[in-house]
């Protein structure tokens, strides 16, 4: 019996701390917004989520800028615009085997896709050569985008050892992953270095 004290203490601390905790933490040398995820659970995996992610495009601008979508989770790409728009990316992580044209329509009909693949989707328009937008499909639910000045919060991220990235448009190097260990709360800055 002498095995079952500290296996109580474990229990009893559990129960205290709770087995799920917050990352909360800044990213830093990065301008505007950045988008931080966990990379994977060990041993889990994650149903599609079931509630639709919207990219809009209004003023002749992808709304929003970036759009953070689960791994299998479905885009809604709306029009409000009057003139017509089309959506492409010609890669995604960089894989040009992954590009897609979604096509061009007119305001107030929306176009809808599956992204299956983790990464980064660079969003253009074909008939405005300026406007540009991203959506990041996160590999797990547990996920963030930043306030401008690099703060967030993941929030129910189980107790363990991950690794945590964040991602930004700017800079040379667009990711920057750091190790995270959650017990309760747990603090985690992201230096995107030049
Ligand atoms: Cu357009």
């Amino acid at each position: 019996m002498r095995s079952s004290i500290p296996a109580l203490l474990v229990i009893l601390a559990a129960a205290v701390t709770g087995n799920a905790g917050t990352i909360h933490g800044k990213v830093t040398g990065a301008k505007g917004q950045s988008v931080v995820y966990i990379e994977a659970i060990p041993g889990k995996t994650f149903p599609a989520p079931t509630q639709h992610v919207v990219m809009d495009q209004k003023g002749l601008m992808f709304m929003p800028h970036i759009v953070v979508v689960q791994k299998g989770g479905i885009v809604d790409f709306k029009n409000e615009d009057s003139v017509e728009h089309n959506v492409f990316w010609s890669s995604i992580n960089g894989n040009r085997g992954m590009g897609h044209n979604m096509g061009t329509w007119p305001h107030g009909q929306s176009r809808s896709f599956t992204f299956t693949n983790a990464g980064v989707v660079p969003l253009l328009c074909n008939v405005h050569p300026d406007m540009a937008g991203y959506i990041v499909v996160a590999p797990t639910p547990y996920y963030a985008i930043t306030d401008k000045s690099g703060v967030y919060k993941i929030d129910n991220v189980p107790n363990g050892t991950y690794k945590l990235t964040a991602w930004n448009e700017g800079g040379k190097i667009h990711t920057h992953t750091v190790s995270v260990t959650v017990s309760g709360d747990a603090s985690a800055d992201i230096p995107m270095g030049r």
